[in-house]
């Protein structure tokens, strides 16, 4: 039966109490955060009418999420990461500031600490045989178009399985296979050679697929390369390209995808001097544009409890 008494004096009163809005200590931006969400959420509960079945295995699907360490996958999946890049840029057009590479989420499997080095970086450190040979590169440009030196760029992507390393559920793969860090040299100039990735796909028994199952959404990601890019002076670029092509190109379930952000895939030859096994390989060139600090400061930096190696 549907009961109206959310506005009740009774439940607001309750509200302000649970988040302890009249007690002087405490976190105020927590308290402030808390009473909002619960106060939105009580109010779905009573305008959905949820029932307490309802209500419990929303409960115990938090923690299935939390047992299966879901809940920044789920972030993704919710688009609530892609939320956060929408707000980033509108926040950019209403101070004025534009161009540079377009950002994109950073999805929840970065590990930190991957090997660096100059200009170029080998980063299939495992055998992947189904995966073709793959080169990345370009240059790092900063806010006045002109190459940039000492920057680094960080790239991690999946193996043929859609696997990354540290996060694989087989176990097959070594510490930062498919992951490396690389500095440009004078010429802002930056290479990977790699192997060309398949796209992610939610574990299939995890909380985040099965939310998906249930709005019949698949879990599936086309095939991309992440990076987060930073140089003297300029903020720190978090994006992705996607491998053209894929059939999920523009069916994301992470949302990811976006104009500029799908490089053309091109076939090079001279492949076994750069250390392939073949001499034609897949070669991807794709350029960096950095905007510079506001006043000094990288204003939209994300902080996020990340992996670290
Ligand atoms: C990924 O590889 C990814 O990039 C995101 C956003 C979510 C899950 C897996
Ligand atoms: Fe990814």
């Amino acid at each position: 039966m549907s009961v109206s008494i959310f506005a009740s004096q009774d439940v607001q009163d309750f509200l302000r109490t649970v988040a302890n809005l009249d007690g002087q200590d405490g976190d105020a931006r927590t308290k402030q955060v808390l009473h909002r969400i619960l106060s939105d959420l009580f109010k779905a509960i009573e305008d959905l009418d949820l029932t307490p079945d309802e209500i419990w295995a929303g409960i115990n699907y938090l923690n299935k999420l939390g047992q299966d360490n879901e809940a920044a996958l789920l972030a993704a999946g919710i688009g609530l990461e892609h939320y956060i890049d929408m707000r980033l840029d509108e926040e950019d057009r209403l101070a004025g500031i534009s161009g540079g590479t377009p950002r994109t989420i950073e999805g929840p499997l970065y590990v930190a600490g991957a090997p660096v080095t100059v200009r170029s970086a080998r980063i299939d450190r495992d055998p992947d045989p189904d995966a073709g040979p793959l080169r990345i590169h370009g240059v790092v440009r900063g806010q006045d178009g002109a190459p940039l030196a000492g920057a680094l760029v960080e790239c991690w992507h999946a193996n043929s399985k859609g696997f990354y390393s540290h996060f694989d559920p087989t176990g097959a793969q070594t510490e930062f296979n498919l992951r490396g860090t690389v500095k440009t040299g004078s010429d802002g100039r930056y290479e990977f050679l790699t192997r060309m990735p398949v796209g992610y796909g939610c574990p299939p028994q995890g909380a985040t697929q099965q939310l998906l199952n249930r709005l019949a959404r698949h879990g599936n990601r086309p095939a991309h390369v992440h990076f987060f890019v930073s140089g003297d002076d300029h903020r720190r670029l978090t994006t992705q390209f996607n491998i053209d092509g894929d059939p999920l190109l523009w069916d994301d379930f992470a949302f990811a995808t976006r104009d500029g952000l799908v490089p053309p895939v091109k076939t090079g030859e001279g492949g076994k001097a750069l250390g392939f096994e073949t001499e034609t390989y897949q070669d991807i060139e794709f350029d960096f544009d950095l905007l510079p600090l506001e006043a000094g400061k990288d204003v939209q930096a994300v902080h996020r409890l990340r992996a670290a190696a």
